[in-house]
């Protein structure tokens, strides 16, 4: 069984979404992060880089990054077609925009909502915020160019990267304004919403 260590509207949509498409057999245990669980000696031992999400696999091992678990559970169960395989045509373009959404989508909604944690100067928290809410504007207009696939990221159909490119839109603001610029990502996150998998996580998450 997979454990799924996770908080609401965090990082862990998107791995439970990615259980639930598979038909995993998992648990989830709830990390309380407003209360500073994360960084606690417990939860240090379960993830020594103290995020969250953090998947215990059924032998044991713990990872962590989402894109990690996306990588490790398309892997472990092909079937799901979650991830190309090694050797398909498209996999060298997935693993492209998986990354660009992990270091130039996730890190940034951070600095979004978290600016005090990347300056010590108070007064320069909100130019913080400002700049990163900028870069998410031309992140998913990059991010709606590369949209292959219709409705899905890429032409072959569904994959994690929808998972994920949705669960990246949940932390928006303005979700209106944003599928309003980036027709693309929006048709993409209505297939998403759709399926039974996702639907049922955001029922946990809302
Ligand atoms: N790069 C990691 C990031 C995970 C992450 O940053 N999670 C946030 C919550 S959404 C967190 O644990 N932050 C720790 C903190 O704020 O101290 C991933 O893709 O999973």
């Amino acid at each position: 069984m997979y454990t799924l260590f996770w908080e609401r509207l965090s990082g862990a949509i998107a791995p439970q979404a990615m259980l639930e498409e598979i038909g995993a057999d998992y648990r989830k245990v709830y990390v309380d992060m407003a209360a500073g669980e994360h960084r606690g000696s417990a939860f240090r031992e379960i993830n020594p880089a103290m995020r969250v999400p953090a998947l215990r696999m059924p032998d044991g091992v713990v990872i962590g990054e989402t894109a990690a678990i996306a990588l490790v559970l398309g892997e472990r169960h092909p079937e799901a077609g979650l991830v190309p395989a090694v050797g398909d045509a498209d996999r060298a373009t997935f693993l492209f925009w998986l990354m660009a959404m992990a270091t130039g989508g996730y890190p940034v909604f951070s600095r979004a909502w978290h600016p005090e944690q990347f300056t010590f100067d108070d007064a320069a928290n909100e130019t913080v915020s400002l700049v990163a809410l900028k870069q998410l504007d031309e992140f998913f207009a990059i991010i709606d160019g590369a949209i292959a696939g219709k409705p899905y990221f890429l032409a072959r159909g569904f994959s994690a990267l929808d998972i994920y490119l949705t669960m990246l839109t949940e932390w928006m603001s303005d979700k209106p304004a944003l599928f309003a610029a980036n027709s693309k990502v929006a048709r993409l996150c209505s297939a998403v919403a759709e399926r039974p998998a996702y639907r049922a996580v955001m029922e946990q998450h809302a």
